[in-house]
């Protein structure tokens, strides 16, 4: 197991279309489990493999409340089948962005088909929190962050927020 470090904008990592998963074998298993560890290290609900310097279309989440029991999800090659439902707006943050927040209008539910990490295709039937996780993170499969769904003007002023919160850490 190993913590892996999170690529954050303007990365051009972020920015590029993943490769498909060509064989599911001991590698991907393994990088599946460092990007559980990393992604309840940081802590986040989602995470997926280009955050972390990976360009293959690999997504881990886990949208359990803390007094649940963890329920992670390993998803391999993962794609949008349908979604359906009004659109619904909420918050949504990044690790790649960090402490940066803006809601966020998405499809209240999504399935999604996946290989698992035996290689076995899958479907999940999602909504509320995970129906929304799902869509953030294959959208970073495609290089889309969630600020590319915000005005212009949202995302402007979400950026210079960043900028300014890392010029006061840098002191
Ligand atoms: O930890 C995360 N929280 C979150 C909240 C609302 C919608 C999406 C997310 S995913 C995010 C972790 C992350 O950046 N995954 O790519
Ligand atoms: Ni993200």
């Amino acid at each position: 197991m190993a913590l892996l470090p999170i690529l954050e904008v303007p990365d051009p990592r972020l920015r590029q279309k993943a490769r498909p998963v060509a064989a599911v074998d001991a590698r991907v298993a393994a990088l599946l489990e460092d990007m559980l560890e990393t992604m309840y290290a940081a802590p986040g609900i989602g995470l997926a493999a280009p955050q972390i310097g990976v360009d293959e279309r690999i997504v881990v989440v886990d949208v359990a409340a803390k007094e649940e029991e963890p329920n992670p999800i390993r998803l391999i090659n993962p794609e949008v089948v349908e979604t359906s439902g009004e659109p619904v707006e909420a918050e949504e943050g990044c690790l790649s962005l960090p402490n940066q927040f803006a809601p966020v209008k998405r499809p209240s539910q999504v399935t999604v088909r996946f290989l698992d990490e035996a290689g076995r295709e899958q479907r999940i039937e999602a909504d509320g929190l995970l129906a929304r996780c799902l869509l953030h993170e294959i959208d970073h499969l495609d290089g889309i962050l969630f600020t590319d769904h915000l005005s212009r003007l949202k995302r402007e002023m979400l950026m210079k927020k960043l900028d300014k919160q890392r010029r006061q850490r840098a002191g």
